[in-house]
């Protein structure tokens, strides 16, 4: 499965609902897949992904979606823990899991060495996790897990592939459209059918 063709999965579903995408090539495909107000991209800001994708889901009532890196993950593991420990029921997370730092040269990741990211992620109290290998294995995944409360994390093993280019957008842009559109669900909750009796935050 490559990374391309998996964001393009991910979004026949996501509808209206936020994503946070990791640095590099995750962002830029996600862009060239479809630019959306609702992706929040982040540049240069590794292991912080699935960070913010965890307080954006305990500040709102809608499922946030975050598409992670193993190799930003792996940096700041910390973060599994803050899921685990917080339990929020909208946060999605999905790892591109392609065992290696991609954008700095193909450097082999732990995940290519025996680190298994969703026990990691067990280990930390995330009762939901799920690996897929295929296109047809991560739509059903990513559907049963916008139908059931979370917090999930779905790893995905991709293959590289050449990169695509550089999204061409500015961040202050992508920040300020991303925010205005939270502004604008306030009157108008977007908020998923089992979130008011299992909301914890
Ligand atoms: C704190 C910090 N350290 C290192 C980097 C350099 N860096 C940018 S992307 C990247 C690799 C990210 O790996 P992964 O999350 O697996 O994404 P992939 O490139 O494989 O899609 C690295 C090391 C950075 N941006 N920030
Ligand atoms: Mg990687």
């Amino acid at each position: 499965m490559h990374r391309f063709e998996a964001t393009k999965v991910i979004l026949r579903h996501i509808g209206d609902r936020p994503i946070v995408s990791n640095l590099g090539p995750t962002t830029d495909e996600l862009w060239h897949a479809q630019d959306r107000a609702r992706n929040f991209y982040t540049w240069g800001s590794m292991g912080l992904c699935s960070s913010m994708a965890l307080g954006m889901a305990l500040s709102c009532s809608e499922t946030v979606v975050a598409l992670d890196g193993d190799g930003s993950l792996l940096m700041n593991l910390g973060t599994l823990a803050s899921i685990g420990r917080e339990n929020p029921k909208n946060l999605i997370i999905i790892v591109w899991d392609n065992e290696e730092w991609g954008q700095t040269g193909h450097q082999a990741s732990h995940t290519a060495f025996g680190t298994s990211l969703d026990q990691v992620a067990i280990g930390c109290g995330i009762k939901n996790t799920a690996i897929v290998h295929g296109e047809d294995e991560l739509e059903k995944a990513f559907c049963h897990a916008l139908e059931s409360p979370g917090p999930w994390l779905i790893l995905a093993k991709i293959e590289e592939t050449e990169h695509l280019p550089y999204a061409p957008i500015e961040p202050e842009l992508t920040l300020h459209r991303f925010r205005s559109t939270f502004e604008q669900s306030q009157s108008n909750p977007l908020t998923e059918p089992w979130v008011n009796s299992s909301k914890t935050v």
